[in-house]
């Protein structure tokens, strides 16, 4: 960009990587070298010029005196916090003889990669590294923590991530937030909300619990735990027995119809209320209203899908739109995520034809048994990017019993001394955003930026493109597309006849830092059907289903932990327990850096079961249930519902009272499809200490 009227001061144009929705464009101010401010680029149609409660601070973070800058090689015992400093030069050569002694005793699949969405920069978040893997042979890893429910759900139904088109939640007359807080993981949708909101649009929030968003909606609708799908069912009980179906969408754009409405049929609002814990005129009332207000559109994000049933919630839920014909306005339909609308090309990317044929998959929510119990070869190496395991991975005491293994060889590469660094023998510096190229796509809106470097590495940080390209040197592998640019891979990425990346090259980013999709302005992708399932139509009934083993047809699946299927452990542990994040934090990123702006790690309880267990506001707690306690302060609020306890996350062990997390309760059980994470199926007790 030209440079200001001081030429030692210039604006670079950035993208902010975190994990959230809204993949804001940022305009970062260098001044001799030093980033000295950052901002939300104000010509970006949904960044809007703000950035989170967050990301604003990101200079504080970037030179954040804590920043790991060298190489170090662990000297005292595991989480000793004993550390030497070496060259890159020593540390690449360690791990290299490390991984040759591995793989020739052990073979490559000993090897395991574990990262997740420290960045969602293309390039960072999974090229080289996949690459390197893949030519060494390593174990694959498959990445679920997170979406890979809801998405494959929402696949089943629709039949690709493509949704309503954020900024036309601006035009809504009804807006249901289902199961999502977006005010804080998702705000920069807000604005939208807020325009639709002084038009006259009624927003509603569908949440056990009263978030943020809760707080701020027209309603809070506080349904039981798990029961989303239930209330879907519901819904379109009282829809079709009301006759208010859009009878031609249907006919023209949907399969299944006669088995949805039986299915539906078994779903009066009696039903639904004894398993929503809801009123039956609120639910017969919210159906009328969705049906007959139009357009309508529903947000959903991936609160409700961790859970055992959260799968089949999400492909539930998305098939509202259909029935009632939401999808016929711009402004109607369901959002879960945008990331099918981007047509990019991810296998030259990230090379899977490189993966040997046989390669066995690990699921990184069960990473607590892969380094205890799985054998045939057992995980001997375990190299952490991008990810904090040791506080965000389910069952943490397995995990932590795996990572302290006396046999097993940890490497961590990191921007900070993470609650994971403590368990690495060699630790590696991370760039940040502001120290690293990178290209980006989006999951709550429908535009493509560039990062540019706004600053040198920090120390001897480097970013993890080069940390593999460096080490696949070091290995001595041959295969070319190792030594591929960060450039080169952009462009590969880029590389499609796609109409919808007309125009998108690499060049033009970095000129234009972002650019939208070539999709209409007035985005309705199924007013017309066009659904990019196997029927080409919006699938009521789903024959894939059938032969993946699924009911066909909408279904509700309760919690595997509750009453109603585990009633002797609901018994024992009658409250359940949600983590959603707490406000200033992003899973664990930030939480080093901004906790002074939260109050401390706590558990709100409600007041109903806080005195029934003679538990006073402030009072020390215990949560526990059989797989493991941490202890926390009770927060006494009307919040959280009786039955229901909530613990905002997710905080650095090394922060809490006992170095333990909320995630030393929850499980490694899957949900029941695409094998997610289930975080927010987990009962508990809680006791005064
Ligand atoms: N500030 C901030 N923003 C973030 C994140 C962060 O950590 N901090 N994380 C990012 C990431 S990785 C993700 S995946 C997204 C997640 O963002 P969201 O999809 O919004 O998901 P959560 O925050 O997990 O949960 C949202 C809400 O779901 C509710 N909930 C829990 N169980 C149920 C249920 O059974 N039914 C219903 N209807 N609601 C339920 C919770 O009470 C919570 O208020 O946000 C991203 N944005
Ligand atoms: N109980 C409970 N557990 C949860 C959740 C929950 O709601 N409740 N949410 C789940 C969800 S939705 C998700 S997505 C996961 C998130 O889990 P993770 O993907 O592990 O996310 P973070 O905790 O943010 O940790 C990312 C780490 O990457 C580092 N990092 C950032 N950028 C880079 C980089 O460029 N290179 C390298 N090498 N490191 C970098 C950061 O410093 C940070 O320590 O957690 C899951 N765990
Ligand atoms: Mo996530």
């Amino acid at each position: 960009m030209a440079p200001a009227t001081d030429p030692s001061i210039y604006m670079i144009r950035a993208t902010c990587p975190h994990d959230c929705p809204d993949t804001c464009a940022m305009l970062v101010t260098v001044q001799d070298g030093k980033a000295i401010k950052v901002g939300g680029d104000p010509t970006h149609p949904v960044t809007q010029g703000f950035l989170c409660a967050k990301v604003s601070r990101y200079i504080e973070r970037t030179y954040h005196p804590d920043r790991l800058l060298y190489p170090m090689r662990r000297v005292g015992l595991r989480r000793s916090g004993q550390w030497e400093r070496i060259t890159w030069d020593e540390a690449l050569g360690e791990i290299a003889d490390k991984f040759k002694g591995i793989i020739a005793e052990y073979g490559p699949q000993a090897i395991l990669p574990y990262s997740y969405s420290g960045t969602l920069g293309l390039l960072n978040y999974g090229s080289m590294d996949r690459r390197f893997f893949h030519v060494l042979g390593a174990s694959l890893l498959d990445r679920t923590i997170c979406a890979t429910a809801g998405s494959v759900g929402y696949k089943y139904t629709v039949g690709a991530s493509i949704g309503t088109d954020p900024e036309q939640y601006a035009n809504a007359r009804l807006i249901l937030l289902w199961g999502t807080n977006t005010l804080t993981s998702n705000p920069h949708l807000w604005p939208f909300i807020k325009r639709a909101r002084a038009k006259g649009a009624r927003v509603i929030a569908i949440d056990p619990y009263r978030s943020r968003t809760a707080q701020q909606c027209d309603e809070h609708i506080a349904l039981n735990v798990g029961t989303d799908a239930a209330l879907a069912l519901g819904l379109l009980h009282v829809i079709f027995a009301d006759g208010l179906e859009d009878q031609a969408y249907l006919r023209d754009y949907t399969v299944g119809e006669a088995e949805l409405r039986a299915r539906a049929a078994e779903f009066p609002p009696e039903r639904v209320a004894q398993i929503t814990g809801l009123e039956p005129e609120r639910i017969i009332s919210l159906a009328r209203e969705y049906a007959t207000t139009q357009p309508a559109a529903i947000r959903i994000n991936y609160g409700m899908q961790r859970h055992a049933g959260g799968g089949m919630a999400v492909r539930t839920v998305a098939t509202l739109p259909a029935v009632v014909g939401a999808w016929r306005h711009p402004a109607g339909g369901i959002l879960l995520s945008t990331s099918g609308t981007y047509p990019l090309n991810f296998s030259t990317l990230e090379r899977p034809d490189l993966i040997r044929p046989g390669t066995r998959t690990i699921n990184m929510n069960a990473l607590g048994n892969a380094l205890t119990a799985v054998a045939d070869p057992p995980v001997k190496a375990l190299f952490v990017y991008s990810s904090n395991p040791a506080a965000v991975a389910p069952d943490l005491e397995r995990v932590h019993q795996g990572l302290m293994r006396d046999d097993l060889f940890v490497v961590v590469h990191e921007q900070f001394p993470t609650d994971t660094a403590e368990y690495a023998d060699i630790l590696l510096p991370a760039t940040t955003q502001l120290e690293q190229a990178d290209i980006h796509k989006a999951y709550g809106h429908l535009y493509m930026s560039w990062n540019e470097p706004a600053i040198a590495p920090l120390g001897e940080s480097v970013s993890n493109t080069e940390l593999f390209r460096r080490l696949a040197a070091r290995m001595g592998l041959t295969e070319p597309c190792l030594r591929d640019s960060d450039d080169d891979m952009a462009r590969q990425l880029l590389a499609s006849d796609h109409p919808a990346l007309r125009g998108i090259t690499l060049e033009a980013l970095k000129e234009h830092g972002w650019l939208r999709l070539n999709v209409p302005e007035e985005f309705a992708p199924f007013a017309a059907g066009n659904f990019p399932t196997p029927s080409g139509k919006c699938e009521l009934r789903s024959e894939r289903m059938t032969a993946d083993g699924f009911d066909p047809v909408p279904a509700f699946t309760p919690p595997a932990e509750s009453l109603q299927n585990a009633p002797e452990l609901a018994a024992k542990y009658p409250l359940a327990l949600l983590t959603p994040p707490a406000h200033h934090f992003l899973n664990t990123t930030f939480v080093n850096v901004l906790n002074r702006y939260e109050d401390g790690p706590k558990l709100e309880i409600n007041p109903v079961d806080a005195v029934a267990r003679g538990i006073a506001n402030g009072d020390m707690v215990r949560v526990f249930n059989d797989r493991g306690a941490f202890q926390v302060p009770a927060s006494i609020t009307d919040r959280a519902k009786p039955g229901v306890v909530v613990a905002p996350s997710i905080w650095w062990r090394k922060l809490t009272p006992d170095d333990k997390g909320v995630n030393h309760t929850t499980s490694q059980a899957l949900s029941d499809m695409g094998g997610g994470a289930t975080f927010y199926d987990n009962l508990v007790e809680v006791a005064k200490v």
